[in-house]
């Protein structure tokens, strides 16, 4: 029994080790940017499915908590999915991740919650002097979507951060 538990641990413990690697393996798509790990999926789906998707690859939705995020995923040029959304009218706006709500880039006359339907929210490459904006939309909408796995400290380095 304490066998088996020893070995269970030391498997979670490879697949976090598998996980993290999987940023800095020049083979693998995933982006290393700002302590975190990124990346694009170009397949469309509903903010839920994308949520589920990234959690599955032990990461989540992208936060974009700063201005040097923002300028780090407008180079992906299209409409996608980031972890913004209002489950609940009346908290507002939380991040998938936990992240503190405390940057926000929308667009010009967005929130608009149109049609009372629209609480989960998109990055659009344009507008906002360049740097892109964001909209809320329908959840069930489809987009691409980006996902962030944290990067563990030891890779982030003097540099990293
Ligand atoms: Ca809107």
């Amino acid at each position: 029994m304490y066998l088996r538990r020893i070995m269970r641990s030391t498997f979670v413990v490879l697949v976090l080790l598998l996980k993290m690697l999987r940023c800095i393996a020049s083979d693998a798509p995933w982006i290393p940017y700002n302590g975190h790990c990124f990346l694009l999926y170009r397949n469309e789906i509903s903010w839920s499915d994308a949520q589920l998707a990234c959690r599955k690859d032990g990461g989540d939705l992208v936060s974009i908590r700063n201005v040097e995020d923002q300028s780090f995923v407008i180079s992906h040029y299209r409409n996608f999915w980031i972890g913004l959304s209002a489950p609940d009218q009346g908290t507002g706006y939380v991040w998938s991740d936990g992240s503190p709500v405390n940057f926000l880039h929308w667009a010009d006359g967005q929130p608009n919650n149109k049609n009372n339907v629209e609480s989960c929210v998109e990055f659009i490459p344009s507008n906002w002097h360049k740097t892109g904006s964001w909209n809320d939309k329908q959840c069930e909408a489809y987009n691409r979507f980006i996902c962030q796995i944290p990067t563990a400290t030891w890779w982030q380095g003097p540099e990293g951060g």
